[in-house]
């Protein structure tokens, strides 16, 4: 199925010539009947003379309805464009045909009806003034077809021209990235939430799971209905109603606006930097407030004019709504109640600020993501990008072949970024090796700190550093040591020493042999007392203790300081003879006084 919106002045006879074609009349609701006029979108579908199948979303002609145009022609990609014999082209003629443009709708067919309304001079006339109207446009090349809805005048030649016009057009694109835009929320007796709206990007099928924003609520599709009976699967440029089941999607939670992606898939995003395209002689103020028109939505916005030139401008929204590069927004001044032009998402979450965003811009898409982010993580492309999965490993795949970027464990870096983190590093870790020689190096944390980087992407830049090694949550320089103290075996031996402090076990006993003490002496993990090993806390202890006990007695014996320990004469003895040689202790008979350094530190 393919879905084809109406647009044209009010009044033009669009929703006549749907019930013509159709048989169902898409004004829907009493008031629109009454007053003979479109108030808001209406749906009907029929099948063409090839077999195709067509879903009308019917579009009122009033200027005040203007919203709801915008909501109807948001996700289709071919119009019908009718303009009535007896008026000609009038302002919204003019300015759905800008819309249309604006959001990137390349193919149509235009029907010249009410022709029953007029002699064959002005029918004529009528004719021209359209040729004219149109020659400039997207739909130079569109078929013109004369009808009316009265007589049946024409009918034929509608059918035959949607039939031509949607062979010409190319197929919905689809990149497995199905959004649907709401334009219609009701509550079904029976089955909860149903929205409507046109699929695009890619197929949904029942029992997907999907959120719905921009509340990001996740739900599952219970059931997909279109032109009245159920598929299993819908495919992109098919008119639909899914029946969604989920926590938190009762009906007042979903609204017209809101975008139905595949879970995991889109950016929903309030902030967007876009190609700016004013519209005539329009321009775009520096500082706007507009009313920004994206997919089926109306969002209050500003925009921010990002360079001198007005090419690119930040948008702000007033709520998250899934949009991807490529995505057309159009911008309203609701003073003026004009259409001052349109935009082109470039950027669906930029990162960096206003007034450095307007160079990487004007890239083409992937060297301006790399531009604009530095950083992109691999499960992130798709979603910034706007590809599927596929397209997107097959562009990260196309990124790093070309030298554009560089793999670092779950990202993509841009190769300066890359060299500069690491350059940057290196700095700061051998200053640090300077200032602290005995140090393991600079904790990771610290040193993401100072370099303004997570530490997940610091320790991934630095992991196939060759100058600098990641140890134990330290950056060190590659051509020192390796601490000896990171080994298991090392670990085991300390875990030992240090359960019993001052009775510590024989190395051998906890598995350690002579070189590992050897080395774990010259690091000062441990202490060799007279051929006892201790911890080098236990050390630090126990000269703690006799310390607080001289300054209390003023003299100790061997048996105080066993009591203190809670030791024996046998590891006492090696203990006390290291403070003595430190000066903390000093013999004088079988008692200790303090040394001479017995206060410092003390
Ligand atoms: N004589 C004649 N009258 C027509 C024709 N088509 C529509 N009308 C009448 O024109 C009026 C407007 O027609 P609609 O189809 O409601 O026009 P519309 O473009 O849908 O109007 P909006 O949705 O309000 O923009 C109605 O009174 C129709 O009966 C036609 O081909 N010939
Ligand atoms: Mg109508």
């Amino acid at each position: 199925m393919r879905t084809v919106a109406t647009a044209g002045h009010v009044d033009h006879g669009k929703s006549s010539l749907v019930l013509a074609l159709t048989g169902t009349d898409p004004d829907r609701f009493p008031e629109e009947k009454q007053r003979g006029l479109t108030i808001d979108l209406g749906f009907a579908f029929t099948k063409l003379p090839s077999g195709q199948e067509v879903g009308f979303v019917d579009v009122p002609g009033h200027v005040r309805f203007i919203k709801n145009m915008l909501a109807g022609v948001g996700a289709v990609d071919v119009v019908m464009l009718v303009v009535a014999a007896n008026e000609g082209w009038m302002p919204q003629s003019e300015e759905h045909l800008r819309i249309i443009e604006l959001l990137g709708v390349r193919h149509g067919l235009v029907c010249l009806t009410k022709a029953d309304l007029v002699d064959e001079d002005t029918l004529e006339l009528a004719r021209l003034e359209l040729d004219e109207r149109l020659v400039a446009s997207v739909l130079g090349d569109a078929p013109v077809v004369v009808c009316d809805a009265v007589s049946g005048r024409g009918l034929d030649d509608v059918r035959a021209g949607l039939d031509t016009v949607l062979a010409t057009a190319p197929e919905p694109v689809d990149r497995d990235r199905p959004r649907l835009w709401v334009d219609r929320a009701f509550a079904a007796k029976g089955a909860g939430t149903v929205v409507t709206g046109t699929l695009a990007g890619g197929s949904l099928r029942v029992d997907d799971e999907v959120e719905v924003g921009p509340r990001a609520r996740w739900a599952r599709v219970r059931a997909i209905e279109t032109a009245h009976h159920q598929l299993d699967v819908a495919a992109p440029g098919t008119r639909v109603a899914l029946n969604l089941a989920g926590p938190g999607i009762e009906r007042s939670a979903v609204r017209r606006g809101d975008g139905v992606v595949r879970a995991g898939q889109w950016q929903l995003t309030d902030v967007v930097d876009v190609g700016l395209e004013p519209l005539g002689n329009n321009t775009f103020r520096a500082h706007a407030s507009l009313q920004c028109y994206a997919g089926s939505g109306e969002h209050p916005a500003v925009l921010r004019v990002l360079d001198a030139a007005g090419r690119f401008g930040r948008v702000r929204l007033d709520e998250r709504v899934p949009l991807a590069p490529g995505d057309r927004l159009v911008l309203r001044d609701p003073g003026e109640r004009d259409t001052v032009g349109g935009a082109e998402v470039l950027d669906a979450a930029p990162s960096g600020r206003a007034r450095d965003a307007a160079p990487s811009l004007a890239l083409p898409l992937e060297r301006r993501l790399l531009a604009g982010h530095r950083w992109l993580a691999g499960d992130a492309l798709g979603p910034r990008a706007g590809l599927g999965a596929a397209q997107a490993a097959a562009l990260s795949e196309a990124l790093v072949r070309s030298g554009a970027a560089v793999r670092v464990g779950a990202w993509l870096v841009a190769p300066d970024t890359l060299a500069a983190l690491r350059t940057a590093s290196a700095d700061q870790v051998r200053a640090h090796h300077a200032r602290a020689p005995l140090e393991p190096g600079v904790d990771l944390a610290t040193l993401a700190s100072e370099l303004r980087v997570d530490a997940d992407r610091l320790r991934a830049a630095l992991e196939e550093d060759s100058e600098l090694v990641v140890e134990r949550g330290y950056v060190r320089d590659a051509t020192r040591r390796s601490s000896v103290g990171a080994s298991a075996e090392a670990r085991a031996l300390l875990d030992a020493l240090e359960k019993a402090p001052f009775s510590p076990p024989e190395p051998a006993s906890a598995g350690a042999d002579a070189a590992l003490v050897r080395s774990l002496v010259r690091e000062g993990a441990v202490v060799d007392l007279d051929g006892i090993v201790f911890a080098s806390s236990a050390l630090d202890e126990a000269r703690r203790r006799v310390r607080a006990a001289l300054r209390d007695r003023g003299t100790v014996t061997v048996a105080d300081v066993r009591d203190l320990l809670g030791s024996t004469r046998k590891y006492v003895l090696p203990i006390l003879k290291q403070l003595d040689r430190e000066g903390i202790t000093r013999r004088r008979g079988d008692d200790r006084i303090p040394g001479p350094a017995a206060q410092r530190d003390g």
